[in-house]
């Protein structure tokens, strides 16, 4: 069975010839407005066309909080059904032909074979994430009390193993990058020596590192807490940068907007990281309180542009080697995870392009004149230019939908999986 039965290219064009008038509409008056501020639209245009995000394959399925999860039907069971959902969020959205993937959620017998179920979707695995988070029936050791950093030395093997066997499963699906995060800390004081379970880490991952395919690139990604409360072994972005420093040329910081302190100003994490050459990539999401792993865009919608900002700037002035991944990491708890990875998409690519919108050369200005009311109004006056119509034209011209949400509604796909995929019984409590 292949899903595009529903959301094929027909379907797609159908349910756009409503949208298509108005849309033209829309778009030469902002391409007009646009043109008064001496703004090219056409160009904005083809960059929506080439922005690219890629999708987790564990947000495909409704998440959980520690008290609960509540499924809905038609939940993929599998990742081949996983990979049928990110394909409807591709087909709509023209903007997700990557995918991440989660070892061992995802593994299967054969990558191969699914590799190619994913090039038949139009997709492609473009990285892989080691879970030493958690242990697996019949594994023979715990991670308890930590994985690549663990006191016992016969578990940090075991993790390294794992991660060894990653980027083994990574190269045979085609995947070029590998994002290590770990669970490992501290919920006690004096739990934990700070400093040597910091060199252990290090040492775990130098085996890893030794170990990545040479065209590869290595994530490294902090969080300040959770699952451990009082401390984590890779707490922030200057831990972060410098154990990327330590391991070498291919190891980069991850950024994923819900490991930071409230307030925390990400932006500068993002610049610094840039500025240092050590930025490899996002895991985008929202939150309010902490891994929310709420929507992109959601709650602190000003904040991704002015991340956007910062990378736009780079893109612009070329920063060398400059080329961070991007990446979606999300648990939809009470949203259809098809819908909020389409808005999320979404999301980021308004912040992109609206991060293009800057007057770059006014801004520069009105920092060198100490001008802050006037620089900070530059910022304004692009996030709050309704780019809607440039990203809607950037789908209908790369074969995607004018309004994906309401295409998606109408195509009666979650209906059809509820009927294809009867649930499984899995009410337990956790993120995926
Ligand atoms: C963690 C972290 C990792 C993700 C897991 C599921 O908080 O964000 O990237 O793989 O959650
Ligand atoms: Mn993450
Ligand atoms: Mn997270």
């Amino acid at each position: 069975m292949h899903n595009g039965v529903l959301v094929t290219e027909t379907f797609i064009q159908e349910a756009n010839t409503a949208f298509s008038a108005p849309l033209e509409e829309d778009y030469e008056h902002l391409a007009r407005q646009l043109a008064r501020r001496g703004v090219d639209a056409e160009p904005l245009v083809a960059r929506v066309m080439a922005f690219n995000v890629a999708v987790p394959t564990w947000g495909l399925g409704s998440g959980g909080t520690r008290f609960a999860r509540f499924p809905i039907p038609g939940e993929p069971r599998n990742v081949f059904e996983k990979l049928d959902d990110c394909e409807v969020v591709f087909r709509l959205t023209r903007a997700t032909p990557g995918i991440s993937v989660h070892i061992p959620w995802d593994k299967t017998g054969n990558p191969s074979e699914l590799r190619t179920y994913a090039q038949a979707r139009g997709l492609s695995i473009d990285s892989i994430n080691s879970n030493t988070f958690q242990d697996r029936p019949g594994q023979t050791l715990s991670y308890k009390f930590g994985s690549l950093s663990h006191s016992d030395a016969a578990v940090r093997r075991q993790a390294i193993e794992h991660n060894l066997e990653c980027l083994e499963i990574g190269a045979a699906l085609g995947a070029r990058a590998h994002t290590v995060w770990i669970g490992d800390g501290g919920n006690f004081p004096g739990q934990l020596h700070f400093r040597r379970a910091l060199d252990r880490y290090l040492d775990s991952m130098t085996a890893i590192y030794r170990a990545l395919p040479e065209t590869w690139r290595l994530f490294i990604e902090h969080k300040f807490y959770e699952p451990a409360f009082y401390s984590t072994v890779l707490n922030d972005w200057g831990t972060s940068y410098y154990c990327a420093r330590e391991l070498g040329d291919r190891a980069f910081s991850l950024v994923d907007l819900g490991h930071h302190g409230p307030n925390v100003n990400v932006e500068m994490i993002v610049a610094r990281l840039i500025q240092f050459g050590k930025l490899g990539g996002f895991h985008f999401n929202d939150s309010q309180y902490g891994d929310d792993d709420l929507d992109a865009g959601s709650v602190k919608p000003f904040q991704l542009f002015l991340i956007f900002n910062e990378l736009v700037d780079a893109e612009r002035s070329a920063v060398p080697g400059f080329s961070p991944a991007y990446m979606l990491d999300q648990s939809h708890n009470v949203t259809d995870p098809i819908e909020s990875l389409i808005a999320s998409s979404i999301e980021l690519s308004r912040a992109y392009v609206q991060a293009h919108l800057v007057d770059r050369d006014a801004l520069e200005a009105y920092q060198e004149a100490n001008d802050p009311l006037m620089a900070l109004q530059t910022l304004k006056q692009a996030y709050t230019t309704d780019v809607r119509p440039i990203l809607a034209t950037a789908r209908l011209r790369g074969g995607g939908a004018i309004d994906p949400i309401a295409a998606y509604r109408s195509s009666g796909y979650r209906r059809l999986m509820a009927e294809r995929r009867p649930s499984e019984t899995r009410s337990s409590a956790g993120i995926v």
